[in-house]
Parts: C-alpha cells; sequence; structure tokens
C-alpha cells in the first residue's frame, strides 16, 4: 500500500485517506470539499482527538502540477500523525490537523499521463482553447491580480478571469469561511528553492507582526538542517523570491491566520521539480521536525 519511496498517483494518496478514516474513526475523517474543473474530488483530512480547546492548523500541497514532493511530504505528516497518534507530544495533540495534499488534481493527474512539467490546473484543457489552465497560487482573492501575475491564458502565472474563478481555490476559502476552527497556522508545501517563506507575496512590504513569522522561520529552518542537512532561506516572498499576487499564502494571511507559510521544499535546483524518490524520505523528515517546531509556537498563542 502506500510508501514514501515513489510518488503516487492520485488514486492512491485518495485511497491512503481513506483507508484511515476507516482505519481510526474517532481520531481521522475525511471530507470531500469540492470538486476540481475535471469533477476529482478535493479530499481534505482531519486529525483531531476532539478536544474543545484545540487550536486548528491548516496544511495544502500539490497547487502546482508538477511540484510532486509536496503531495508526498503532506502524506508523510499525515501517516505520522494518524499511525502514531497516541505517542505523539501533547503539542500535536492539541491541535485539529486539516490537511488537503492535491489541491490541484486534475494537474497532478497531468503530469503523470501528459506533460511532467506541467504547473497550472486543467482549465479549458477540453475546450479547443489555444491555451488552457489557471496557476492557483495567482487566483486567490487577497490583492489578486497585482504583481507577477498575467491575464495572459498562455502564461504559466494566467490569474484566471477573476479571483477564486477557480473550483479548486475556491473549494479552500469557501472551507475557511464554513468551517468553525480559528485557523493559528497555514502552510502551503510548494517545490522548489529550500525557503520558508512569510507575507507579504503580492509586493515589497511586511506586515505588521513579520519578526515573529521570521523568528518562528529561522528556528524550522534550524531544525531542518540539523535533522536533515538541508539547508533553507528565511524570510518574505517578494524580498526573498520575487512579488507575485493572489497567493494562497497572503489570502490566509489576510484572513487573520498568524503563521501562514509557503513551504519550497528542496532540492535547489539540481534536479528541481524531477525530484528523485530517494529524497522524498530525509524531506519529509526535515519537514516534519519544522512541522513540530511549529505546533510547539502555535500552542503558545
Ligand atoms: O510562484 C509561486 O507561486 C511560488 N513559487 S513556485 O516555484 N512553487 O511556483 C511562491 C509563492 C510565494 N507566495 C506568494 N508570492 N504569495
Ligand atoms: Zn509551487
Amino acid at each position: 500500500r502506500m510508501n514514501w519511496k515513489q510518488y503516487h498517483r492520485l488514486e492512491d494518496i485518495h485511497g491512503f485517506l481513506d483507508y484511515l478514516a476507516k482505519t481510526y474513526p474517532a481520531l481521522v475523517s475525511v471530507k470531500t470539499i469540492g470538486k476540481s474543473h475535471q469533477g476529482r474530488e478535493l479530499k481534505l483530512l482531519r486529525i483531531s482527538d476532539g478536544k474543545p480547546t484545540n487550536k486548528a492548523v491548516f496544511i495544502d500541497g500539490g497547487i502546482h502540477a508538477r511540484e510532486w514532493i509536496s503531495p508526498a511530504t503532506v502524506t508523510y505528516f499525515i501517516n505520522q500523525f494518524a499511525e502514531n497518534f497516541d505517542v505523539e507530544s501533547d503539542d500535536i495533540k492539541n491541535i485539529d490537523w486539516y490537511f488537503l495534499p492535491v489541491v490541484n488534481p486534475d494537474g497532478y493527474e497531468f503530469t503523470h499521463v501528459g506533460d511532467r512539467l506541467w504547473r497550472k490546473n486543467r482549465r479549458n484543457s477540453l475546450s479547443g482553447r489555444a491555451c488552457s489552465g489557471v496557476d492557483l497560487n495567482r487566483n486567490f482573492g487577497y490583492r489578486w491580480g497585482g504583481k507577477g501575475t498575467s491575464n495572459n491564458q498562455c502564461s504559466e502565472i494566467y490569474r484566471g478571469p477573476r479571483a477564486f474563478s477557480e473550483p479548486e481555490s475556491r473549494a479552500i476559502s469557501d472551507f475557511f469561511k464554513n468551517s468553525a476552527a480559528n485557523f493559528t497556522a497555514y502552510l502551503t508545501y510548494h517545490s522548489y528553492g529550500q525557503y520558508l517563506l512569510y507575507p507579504w507575496g503580492y509586493d515589497n512590504v511586511v506586515p505588521p507582526d513579520y519578526k515573529q513569522l521570521d523568528a518562528l522561520g529561522k528556528k524550522m529552518a534550524a531544525v531542518i538542517e540539523s535533522t536533515s542537512g538541508y539547508k533553507y532561506t528565511v524570510g518574505s516572498s517578494s524580498n526573498t523570491l520575487y512579488p507575485a499576487a493572489g497567493g494562497s499564502d497572503d489570502w490566509a494571511k489576510a484572513q487573520g491566520v498568524k503563521y501562514s507559510y509557503t513551504v519550497e521544499l528542496s532540492d535547489t535546483g539540481r534536479y528541481g521539480f524531477v525530484l528523485p524518490t530517494t529524497y522524498i524520505e530525509p524531506v519529509a523528515k526535515g519537514s516534519l521536525a519544522a512541522l513540530r517546531v511549529l505546533a510547539e509556537q502555535v500552542n503558545k498563542e
């Protein structure tokens, strides 16, 4: 069944989520929060012991189709917490965890059967238009349409016709709106470059509490390096990488989620998106160590 020695097809990932919900019904539940353009389910998995005092953390992966290490890492977290919840620390147990490992299932499947380097979703892929796909990480509704985005359908950073025009991004925003959970952290996993990025991404400005975001980011980077040897650069998205508006991290921060980060996983460019499977376990292990550091901070908030 599931393992972290290979990259898996969507069917296997979704089967794994359903298996956990069936095996640990008191702890794990799966909910379909929407459907993709092509009708694939957007499956969200929750891990919670149900204590009313718990904090809440939201984690997603696979916004960009070709970044395969992202769903692999997020499913590694899920496996660790679900299979070993009893022996986990109180910092982990005192959080309601929400995981959406594949935000862009159409794109993800397309990278397996069509174009390995596809990034966007698959809007219009059947409509006979010259170009298909919206960059879901330019489609979120905070400062939508600003720097680092394009109105050209053929662009890799096409923002879509309007904010939340895409069912995949809309599902996340609807879920946040309708959820009773009050999220303290939002983590979105991408690749590559080994960066821990906090808002803002839309322009070269930082939020008033950026020092706390920077300090926690540096603690997370330190533990990744000591666990796995990978060095991460910490900073705001726009200053460290480039300005790009309409990202999910900015939107989450604007919704009041204090610790909002985009994590750009390994590597730094040797293999890029086509990261060999031997990297999955060390990358995921380092990321899990960082997640424990984040959990500790979330419990202090
Ligand atoms: O450009 C992106 O969407 C992300 N990098 S990637 O190589 N995975 O495509 C960075 C997003 C950082 N956050 C914002 N700009 N809001
Ligand atoms: Zn990405």
